[in-house]
């Protein structure tokens, strides 16, 4: 048993996650205003359960108390882009933030997982205003297409129900469906432009409606 307090210590993980929500989804309304396009689709954050942090501090060896440096994502944000090249637009527009600190970034797009996991990881540091003072906590941010957000939500449910040990079968659909997914990105991508221009169009006329 673990004698912490985790609600207490979960106060600023939680006010991060909905504080980084928050600008991310501004984010998107303020470059549609701006651009008329904007790289994020969506936005979705949680706080790990803590059950998965123990879970993970265990199969890391990460002590009891170095779990604030020792699991990077026990703050989680997910943003989901339309196309593969807003990924890097977006990652660009996060470094060159002023509220929060690139520390690293895994890029499991170029480098997919063996699962066939696809996405792109930002691990940053970001600082919460407590009503103790400042405490700098790590977050992370995972960047995907939403054909990659498809397969790994799926992949996500299969693999806890079955706690990690996917029949063969399943294994090999999912290499399958990852790959379909693949597919499916840089076929968008290759009619981006019109996509794009076709949304803009689309936008333009339903505010013109919602302003009669
Ligand atoms: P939850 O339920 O959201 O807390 P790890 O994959 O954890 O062994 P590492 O290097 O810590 O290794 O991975 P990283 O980059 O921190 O990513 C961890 C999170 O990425 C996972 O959190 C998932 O959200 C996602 N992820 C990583 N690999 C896969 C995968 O193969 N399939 C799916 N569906 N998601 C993956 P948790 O803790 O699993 O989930």
């Amino acid at each position: 048993m673990d004698g912490r307090d985790w609600g207490k210590f979960l106060i600023p993980y939680d006010q991060a996650v909905e504080e980084l929500k928050v600008k991310f989804k501004t984010m998107r309304v303020e470059m549609k205003k701006r651009e008329e396009y904007s790289p994020i689709e969506f936005v979705t954050g949680r706080v790990k359960r803590v059950s998965s942090i123990l879970e993970k501090a265990k199969r890391l060896n990460v002590p009891m108390d170095k779990l604030e440096t020792g699991i990077e994502d026990i703050a989680g944000i997910r943003i989901m882009c339309q196309f593969v090249a807003d990924i890097d637009q977006l990652a660009e527009l996060i470094r060159a933030r002023k509220d929060m600190r690139v520390l690293y970034e895994k890029d499991y797009i170029k480098n997919n997982k063996p699962s066939g996991y696809r996405s792109y990881h930002i691990i940053v540091e970001y600082p919460v205003q407590t009503a103790l003072g400042m405490k700098a906590i790590l977050a992370e941010l995972q960047i995907r297409t939403l054909a990659m957000n498809f397969w790994a939500t799926i992949e996500h449910s299969l693999s806890y129900k079955f706690r990690g040990n996917l029949p063969e079968h399943i294994r090999d659909r999912l290499q399958s469906a990852a790959e379909a997914a693949f597919k499916l990105d840089e076929e968008m991508s290759q009619i981006r432009e019109e996509i794009v221009e076709a949304q803009k169009l689309f936008e333009d006329q339903s505010s013109r409606v919602s302003q009669v």
